[in-house]
């Protein structure tokens, strides 16, 4: 097959204009006006709202190219788009060649008639959403929410991106901006044959025989002609080809088994390797090679369990027949403009993952089925991912039987696209259409409701019936959250289904709250924090910068945000006294509540064998969920997630009216392990008051360990709850394997003095540096900073005691001498953040 490149510089114009600008495609309307300068960031204060007519405007994309007279001479030339956002009309040579109405899909048009030897042109002209969803929204009110009642951002709203399929998020979520883009915001190409050409290829896994895994390897063809083809298909590892075999293509399919001896199974990180194979397909026309298609899979089975048990149904994620607790976070774009994320921002945000101990991410439904680079990189990290079809937080016309043709029409495009990435686990329907039905589904006809028989219609029958017959080896799951058994109106039984756990947050309960449940997956949960004070200084302009003030509230998209941090943070800290100190404090109140969850839940495996935290990724510089905010600095919560999801965790349960700590080791491992567990209680001077170790020979593999209960009723006594500090070591083969702190009271009540940290740093290459950080006191949650300076710090956010200093890497991200180094370097601790000036 012949492939003709359309990608690269094209010229874009408003429709009412003539004058042009250079456009880049793959890319978006809003990145190509930024780059000619035509408008400001629009991410700076509120430029946001001066830039909604974009959105409004309908823009014309267009560039010439050369058409080889040998391309013309093929039988069938189409014109392959990879993604169009979202309305558009497509001319070649100014003849029309079709319209495209969901971004989500993959369009070819046959173009063959329209070309000519030469010069050509194309036309792709998007017109502006807005008329058209609120057109829709005229015919038949469907409620959606996602924004949040908010006097602040309201008048900038736009209501019915349920109407359109074209990523709902575009037009504003409770943690994203609204800049509603548009352009070929995917590859685009023609591509031309005359014998054939493979249009599908799927691979599907038989693992029952021992010490092999059988391949059944489906291709479909085009063929533009009678000849005969054939079809060679063969697996290679590691470059070597491992199995191999021709077969004839019969009525446009090609079929093959392949059996893969001694295979290497592909495991979630933490659990075992990656390998990769790689599948590939030649057609051949006689003995040519006329096209070809390869998949990178990984050789296991990844299935959702759901048996009856002492609990209810269980809901856990078996790969290769071992029960795994799924640790991790929901993704969401990690741009507003998708098109510019690039290659390594992706890959440093799929290996922060990885390196913060998770084995899971939720990709939501109200962003973008993700780029293929997103998926192979999480093949290589071992990120599983829950897939959420792209709904989410609305009502839909589940009725329209041309909205649901092009939704099934999106479905099987990307089903297609992705079922070969080992790390997909499942698909799930929608994100909360269940969880929260009140304001969607309705049992009798409603205005601005589904009704409950249409919601089933459209999530149990019209989108699972393409789902699995394109894919019938993963589950589908309706809804996230949704419960299986029993009152589905009650989406979140702790007895079966997964969780979203919004009492903590949008229902105000405090922390201790996720202590009280014991859900079988928590899918959503999550608290809430500012990004750091770099990261609002791009933002902001300095007399801006107050939570309160009006840019620092235009960016905070949850109508509760900073009434809801506040609240928080004085139940457990002290008021901050500067601004700064107030950002990073609420970084570490988000960490502490997640950790304070993630501990409850891994110690209560295997009734609960999940929990991904609301949110992993920022799509613009703002507050929110997000552990990793939109420049890639990984907040407090992102240290303290590598800890609390670490594959040995040592935690507590504190009581501190009767003075005891339950210790408990919960092993992620398949092996059963032995340790040590060493206590040391100290006041808050570091004076140690009692010391321990504990042999343990046994951590149980796959489980939580209850492994003893200290009673400190008497030191409370005679020291009170605001001068302990109970410190908590896991030592396995006499390294730490895990570390944790007790206290018996809130941070803000405990009696700490000024730790007086200092660092040794030194140089260890050229721009990289190492420091050792010591204490004379105990200094928790203790966060080197270079003032000015994007860097990366191997950790931070750790708690320090007198005598056992901590070492951490330092890369800022340019390069800078070791004066310039020391100069910049600050060191702050708790006390620091209510320290008087
Ligand atoms: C959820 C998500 C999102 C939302 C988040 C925070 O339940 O599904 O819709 O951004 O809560 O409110």
């Amino acid at each position: 097959m012949k492939h003709l490149d359309l990608c690269g510089t094209w010229e874009v114009r408003n429709a009412k204009e003539t004058a042009t600008i250079p456009a880049s495609v793959p890319g978006c309307i809003h990145t190509d006006l930024l780059a000619s300068g035509k408008i400001e960031d629009p991410y700076y204060r509120d430029n946001e709202a001066r830039l909604m007519w974009i959105g409004e405007t309908d823009w014309v994309y267009r560039r010439t190219f050369h058409v080889p007279a040998e391309l013309l001479s093929e039988a069938r030339i189409y014109l392959h788009c990879d993604g169009l956002d979202t309305l558009s009309t497509i001319t070649i040579n100014d003849v029309k060649i079709g319209t495209t109405d969901n971004q989500f899909r993959v369009w070819e048009f046959d173009v063959k008639s329209a070309l000519r030897a030469g010069e050509n042109s194309i036309e792709v002209s998007f017109a502006s959403t807005i008329p058209y969803i609120q057109a829709e929204q005229q015919k038949r009110y469907l409620n959606l929410t996602g924004l949040g009642p908010d006097p602040l951002h309201g008048q900038h709203r736009v209501d019915g991106s349920n109407r359109i399929r074209k990523s709902q998020c575009n037009y504003g979520w409770d943690w994203g901006p609204m800049c509603v883009t548009a352009g070929i915001w995917r590859p685009i190409q023609l591509v031309a044959f005359s014998a054939g050409r493979v249009t599908e290829m799927q691979i599907t896994q038989d693992h029952s025989q021992k010490g092999a895994v059988k391949l059944q390897v489906r291709a479909a063809v085009e063929t533009a002609n009678s000849k005969p083809l054939r079809a060679k298909i063969a697996a290679m590892f590691e470059g070597n080809v491992v199995a191999e075999t021709t077969v004839d293509v019969r009525n446009n399919s090609a079929e093959a088994a392949l059996t893969i001896a001694n295979p290497q199974l592909w495991w979630p990180n933490g659990l075992g390797a990656q390998p990769l194979y790689d599948i590939t397909l030649d057609l051949l026309d006689g003995g040519t090679v006329v096209d070809g298609q390869k998949k990178a899979i990984g050789l296991r089975t990844l299935v959702l369990d759901r048996h009856p048990d002492q609990w209810g149904e269980s809901f856990q994620f078996v790969v290769n027949g071992v029960p795994y607790f799924a640790k991790g976070a929901n993704w969401i774009p990690a741009d507003t403009f998708v098109t510019r994320i690039t290659p390594e921002f992706y890959e440093y945000l799929v290996s922060s993952a990885a390196q913060a101990n998770m084995n899971m991410l939720r990709v939501w439904g109200g962003g973008i089925y993700e780029d293929d680079l997103f998926y192979e990189l999480c093949d290589r990290y071992g990120i599983t991912i829950w897939q959420d079809l792209m709904f989410a937080c609305s009502a839909y016309p589940g009725a329209d039987r041309e909205f649901i043709a092009n939704v099934q029409a999106e479905l099987a495009d990307n089903v297609k696209r992705l079922r070969h990435h080992p790390c997909i686990a499942f698909w799930c329907g929608n994100n909360e259409l269940e969880h929260i039905h009140q304001w969607f589904l309705s049992d009798e006809p409603k205005e601005g409701y589904m009704t409950w028989d249409e919601y089933k219609l459209m999530f149990d029958v019209d989108i699972p019936s393409v789902v699995l017959k394109h894919d019938p080896e993963r589950t589908y799951w309706p809804s996230s959250s949704h419960s299986p058994v029993g009152d589905r109106k009650d989406p979140n039984n702790p007895a079966c289904g997964d969780a979203h756990l919004w009492e903590v947050w949008h229902g105000r309960q405090p922390f201790e709250w996720y202590r009280t449940c014991e859900h079988r997956f928590n899918s959503e949960f999550g608290f809430q924090s500012f990004p750091e004070p770099r990261v609002i200084n791009s933002y902001t302009l300095p007399e801006e910068r107050n939570i309160t003030s009006y840019i620092m509230e235009w960016h905070q998209r949850s109508g509760i945000g900073n009434d809801a941090i506040i609240q928080y943070m004085l139940s457990w800290f002290q008021l901050p006294t500067k601004f700064e100190m107030l950002i990073w404090l609420s970084q570490v109140l988000q960490g502490i509540g997640m950790k304070y969850a993630v501990e409850h839940w891994r110690r209560s495996m295997p009734r609960g064998m999940g929990t991904l935290y609301w949110q992993i990724n920022d799509c613009w510089p703002a507050p929110s969920w997000a552990s990793i905010d939109s420049l890639g600095n990984w907040k407090a919560l992102h240290y303290m997630a590598r800890d609390f999801f670490a594959p040995l965790l040592i935690s507590a349960i504190e009581d501190w009216q009767h003075g005891t700590v339950e210790v408990h080791v919960t092993s992620d491992f398949l092996q059963e392990l032995s340790g040590q567990v060493r206590w040391t209680l100290s006041d808050t001077d570091g004076n140690v008051l009692a010391q321990n170790t504990l042999d343990c020979s046994r951590f149980a593999p796959q489980a939580n360990t209850k492994v003893c209960l200290l009673q400190f009723k008497d030191h409370l006594k005679e020291y009170g709850s605001r001068k302990l500090l109970v410190w908590l070591e896991l030592l396995v083969h006499g390294e730490i394997a895990s570390e944790n702190l007790v206290t018996f009271t809130r941070p803000k009540h405990l009696d700490l003095r000024d730790p007086e940290l200092t660092a040794q740093v030194r140089e260890e290459a050229p721009g990289i540096f190492w420091m050792t950080i010591s204490a004379k006191r105990p200094a928790l949650w203790v966060w080197p900073e270079l003032d000015g300076v994007q860097a990366s710090y191997s950790d931070r956010f750790f708690h320090l005691v007198p005598g056992k200093p901590a070492e951490i890497r330092v890369q800022p991200a340019e390069p800078m001498t070791l004066t310039a180094f020391q100069q910049a370097l600050r060191l702050y601790s708790l006390t620091d953040t209510y320290r008087q000036a």
